[in-house]
């Protein structure tokens, strides 16, 4: 499965989760799937979207959806310890993990070699759902935070254009969304 196919699928299963997407090609993904004022698009540093998400569910009750990536992931692996830690029951962290740096090259990372869902488990997480294929999120809805999904998609980006959103606008869309 392919990354966009994955949010596709991912997207049509969730209502009105609130959605912290990874930068770069998940996000302009996102965005040309389906876009909603329920979405942060990330257009700054990897590995904050798991932090971002986290804050966020800590900070009100609705449920956090945070689509990760695993180079970024790989770039602030301490997130998984600092949300165990915190223990939201209502945030998932989705890792979609092409075992590359999809977004500017496909430049491989070490999630070849190193599983991130045994390190998720290591750390403590409880609620781990692997997927190869159809990403089905019925039960991983059900399941109380913090929950950790790791999915494996093909490397590759879909042909889609950049965010036609000032940054401002996006996370003024979003603060509404949440009041
Ligand atoms: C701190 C930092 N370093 C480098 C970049 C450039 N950059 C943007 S996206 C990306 C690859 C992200 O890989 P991954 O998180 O695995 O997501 P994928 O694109 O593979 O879905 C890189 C290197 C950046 N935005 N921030
Ligand atoms: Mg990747």
């Amino acid at each position: 499965m392919k990354r966009v196919d994955a949010i596709k699928r991912i997207s049509e299963q969730l209502e009105d989760e609130l959605v912290i997407c990874n930068i770069g090609f998940p996000s302009r993904e996102l965005y040309a799937v389906k876009d909603s004022p329920t979405h942060f698009y990330m257009l700054g540093s990897m590995g904050m979207a798991s932090s971002i998400g986290l804050g966020l569910a800590l900070a009100q009750e609705r449920k956090v959806v945070a689509l990760d990536g695993d180079g970024s992931l790989l770039m602030n692996l301490g997130s998984l310890v600092t949300i165990y830690n915190q223990d939201p029951e209502n945030f998932i962290l989705i890792l979609l993990d092409n075992e590359c740096y999809g977004s500017t090259g496909s430049q491989c990372t070490y999630a070849s070699t190193v599983n991130l869902s045994r390190i998720a488990e290591a750390v403590g997480f409880k609620n781990i759902f692997s997927f190869k294929g159809d990403l089905d999120l019925t039960e991983v809805l059900k399941a109380e935070g913090p929950v950790f999904v790791h999915a494996k998609v093909e490397p590759g980006n879909a042909d889609v254009p950049v965010i036609d959103m000032e940054p401002e606008e996006i996370k003024e869309r979003f603060m509404e969304n949440l009041k």
